[in-house]
């Protein structure tokens, strides 16, 4: 086999790990291509400091970082190895950075990588340049270390070559032709190359390759500061290019590595400076190479005096050269790793740096090669995951930017950016305000966490009090809006929440096809399924209403579900997806007083044999018609009630209005998704993602293996025999310490899994966390340990739901 004809364009250190990965997989007829020289083409590779340190938020982009390191270390130039793992050590110099580095020493932790919390002598023992009076202390992780980017870059490239990849130095890419909404071809300066699949691996000039096919790639090239000093005199005589960790001090924006006797330090303290990449000098212009810019010493000013105070022994050397280098930043910090949804065959793996880079090019090798990666889970890193507003330039700035700010800030799970906010506002938007709403955006909707008008509630309703931390972006309202949804009734503002509809002659077989269950019910039916990758991995849940004959409206998770849905549209045209989101709204109207609330509104037959649970019916509500779902996530009696969105305003007056005699409440979402986790429903992305089948996440019921051939349907038969981990629900009766998602979970004193979500149940008055553990350990009643900012919580696994197992609730 040799694959399909590909064209890389781009020989830094993604486009060579793709060629040697994808390669290796028996791909040959592979092409690569690079504008400038090899192997020091003029991207960012060539300038890159190679700092690598694993500790991430995210569990894809440590897994990416861990398959990096693994394989440069092996990985040989020359008889050398391409990493210096000299470990990595981040250092506190304040109280809240020290939790932080907990909290990350957590995620490390939690994603299988050994590392550890130490003392400010141990830091010193680390690194002895260090100031050990300025340090509290330190996260130590010793399989970090120093890539040694271009040799990563000739040694994957020569790998691929002997295997009859080729490789086109001075080949600058001038077009991109397109036939029939297929690539065909690369264009260069040299002529064209023929291609089926082209991968754009162009790094800071990756908006630029991108446009030639009409895509706006959410990308921003920024400028960074990255120094060296000249030999200090207490390194001298340091023969080793690095001996001392990779280190990075935070709170001033600071990393720092060794280079023999004088220090390389990088800053992100400065101004954002961002670059448009059609702005980009060529290889031959460019003073040193287009990446790098000429250093700006008046943005580097703090960043020097703070490496002074740091690292005492600086003072008597000098800053002797610096570049402002240019890399790749993205809206929400992550990589875009994909395949064009306009045209075919058009491949993108940007923004991604050198730490992640041969974990990205396993994982595209595998993507293209198979249809997906079966080593990593690429769920938050997929090229198509933004809206159309997040892919305008403005927006895409401004994120860029403020992303570059925020690099090395300590970030509450909740925190918004601080801009831009307020784009997408849902009808209620009005009222909500009125109502005094404390709001977070989702997805660029600014949507109510909690109404500050409900504090009156706390006379009827007990609230415990969490940690400072916890505290953040919660108030005690939302424990009282949690109870009074279970108590009376209550409005939820589900705008937010993504809509499909699914229509044409086609739609019911389409839909059989790319689902779990049977969705080829009777009109009125709403089904909740999921939707499988081909090797039976949840690529996410949603709820289906068949609306009419050849309609349904699909309740979805986000931009990635329409995605996957124009992936396999039909080519005669027989089914159209529609997204329905912006010119709707919905309002989830719950509580056990709902129906009473909603039938002094309508003729229709609310009654529990007039609409069933989980039935669908257009009604009218006053002057609002109105598709009325019954459902609930947040596991009460009560409907989605969807209009238009110019009816909105009306409907929540309407309801509101209705409801006063009741003790209607607007609640927001801190309710919400407690009362989600009392009832154990699952949320894509969290608690179950690409890389968890739907038996270990305990969705198991909703798929039907008797229905029919579906995608994953082959795939999950054989990992349905082979389950060794488990999603599994463990309560917590310290209520102080509410966590937050992505702590470890400890079972006798042995790392065994990660919390998903987790939130304190107002009803059950215990705190509930969801993590994924050994199956072994997933039984109820086994006592487990969350850890938790260096401190262990006692949790036990236990019986779900905590909440209404016996469905009284939403079925009276
Ligand atoms: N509403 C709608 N669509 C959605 C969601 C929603 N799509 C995305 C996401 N949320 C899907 N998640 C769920 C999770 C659980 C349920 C509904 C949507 C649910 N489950 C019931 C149960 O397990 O008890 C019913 C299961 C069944 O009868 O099959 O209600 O919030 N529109």
């Amino acid at each position: 086999m040799s694959g399909r004809r590909t064209v890389i364009i781009g020989a830094g250190v993604v486009g060579a790990a793709i060629a040697d990965e994808l390669s290796a997989l028996g791909w040959t007829d592979i092409v690569v291509v690079d504008q400038g020289d090899f192997p020091a083409t003029g991207g960012s590779t060539s300038h890159a400091p190679g700092v690598v340190f694993q500790a991430n938020g995210s569990k894809a982009m440590t897994d990416l970082a861990r398959y990096t390191v693994e394989k440069f270390v092996a990985l040989e130039h020359q008889g050398e190895s391409c990493f210096l793992q000299v470990g990595g050590l981040e250092v506190a110099t304040t109280p809240e950075r020290m939790a932080e580095i907990h909290r990350r020493h957590g995620w490390l932790t939690s994603w299988g990588v050994e590392a550890e919390v130490v003392d400010a002598d141990r830091c010193v023992e680390l690194h002895p340049l260090l100031d050990g009076t300025r340090v509290l202390g330190g996260l130590h992780c010793p399989t970090d270390g120093l890539a040694k980017a271009l040799w990563a870059v000739e040694a994957q490239i020569e790998r691929a070559m002997s295997r009859g990849v080729r490789m086109l130095p001075r080949h600058e890419v001038l077009d991109i032709t397109v036939e029939n909404g297929k690539v065909v071809g690369v264009v260069t300066n040299h002529g064209e190359i023929p291609a089926d699949v082209v991968v754009c691996c162009a790094g800071i000039w990756g908006p630029k390759v991108a446009a030639l096919v009409g895509m706006n790639l959410p990308l921003t090239p920024l400028a960074h500061q990255l120094a060296w000093t000249g030999s200090i005199p207490a390194l001298a005589g340091q023969t080793d290019e690095a001996v001392r960790p990779a280190l990075r001090h935070q709170d001033a924006d600071l990393y720092f590595r060794d280079r023999y006797d004088q220090l390389a330090i990088g800053y992100y303290g400065h101004r954002p400076m961002p670059i448009d990449a059609n702005g980009l000098l060529s290889v031959d212009d460019a003073a040193v190479m287009p990446s790098v810019l000429e250093f700006t010493p008046s943005d580097f000013g703090p960043a020097w005096e703070e490496t002074q105070a740091l690292l005492p022994s600086t003072t008597e050397a000098k800053i002797e050269e610096g570049i402002n280098g240019v890399f790749s930043f993205t809206p929400d910090g992550m990589p875009l790793l994909g395949e064009s949804q306009d045209v075919s065959g058009f491949w993108v793996a940007e923004a991604v740096w050198v730490t992640h880079s041969a974990g990205v090019g396993r994982a595209m090798a595998e993507w293209l090669a198979n249809g997906y990666s079966s080593s990593f889970d690429l769920h938050e890193c997929e090229l198509n995951r933004f809206e159309d507003f997040q892919l305008l330039p403005e927006f895409v700035l401004e994120r860029d930017c403020q992303n570059f700010v925020e690099v090395y800030d300590i970030l509450h799970p909740l925190q918004p950016m601080d801009s831009p906010r307020g784009i997408r506002t849902s009808p209620f938007y009005p009222r909500q305000q009125e109502l005094d709403a404390f709001f977070l955006p989702a997805t660029g909707w600014e949507r109510p966490h909690w109404y500050n008008s409900n504090k009156d509630l706390l006379d009827r309703f007990q609230v415990p009090q969490p940690n400072d931390w916890a505290a953040r972006y919660w108030s005690p309202i939302v424990g009282a809006e949690a109870q009074a949804t279970r108590d009376s009734v209550a409005m939820y503002d589900m705008t937010a929440l993504k809509r499909l509809t699914v229509t044409g002659s086609g739609a019911t077989a389409f839909l059989q096809r790319l689902t779990t269950g049977t969705i080829d019910k009777s009109i009125g039916s709403v089904t909740y399924t999921l939707l499988l990758d081909h090797d039976g991995g949840i690529r996410s849940d949603v709820t289906i209403a068949r609306l009419g004959e050849h309609h349904y409206q699909v309740g979805a998770n986000g931009a990635l579900d329409t995605n996957w849905f124009h992936r396999f549209l039909p080519q005669d045209g027989s089914v159209t997806v529609t997204d329905i989101t912006p010119g709707t709204c919905c309002i989830g109207l719950w509580g056990p007083k709902a129906r009473e609330v909603l039938s002094q509104l309508t003729d229709a037959d609310l009654t529990n044999t007039g609409l069933k649970f989980f039935r669908a019916a257009q009604i009218n509500i006053g002057n609002v018609p109105v598709t009325a779902m019954r459902l609930s996530y947040v596991g009460e009696l009560g409907w989605e009630l969807y209009t238009t969105a110019d009816l909105g305003l009306r409907l929540w007056d309407t309801l509101w209005e209705a409801g006063q005699n009741h003790g209607i409440i607007a609640a927001g979402r801190g309710a919400f998704n407690s009362l989600r986790l009392e009832k154990g429903y699952r949320s894509f992305g969290t608690d179950m993602t690409f890389e968890h089948d739907p038996y270990e996440a305990g969705v198991g019921f909703a798929v039907k293996l008797d229905k029919g051939d579906f995608i994953g349907r082959d795939a999950l038969l054989r990992r349905k025999e082979n389950q060794t981990r488990t999603l599994a629900c463990l309560t917590i009766d310290n209520h102080v310490d509410v966590v937050a998602g992505k702590e470890p979970v400890f079972l006798n004193d042995r790392p065994v899994g990660y919390v998903t979500s987790a939130a304190y149940g107002y009803t059950i008055n215990k705190g509930i966390a969801y993590a994924w553990l050994p199956t072994e350990a997933a039984t109820p009643g086994t006592e487990v340990e969350i850890g938790y900012f260096g401190r262990r919580i006692r949790a036990v696994v236990t019986a779900e739901p905590l909440f209404d197992p016996k469905m009284t609730r939403l079925r009276g």
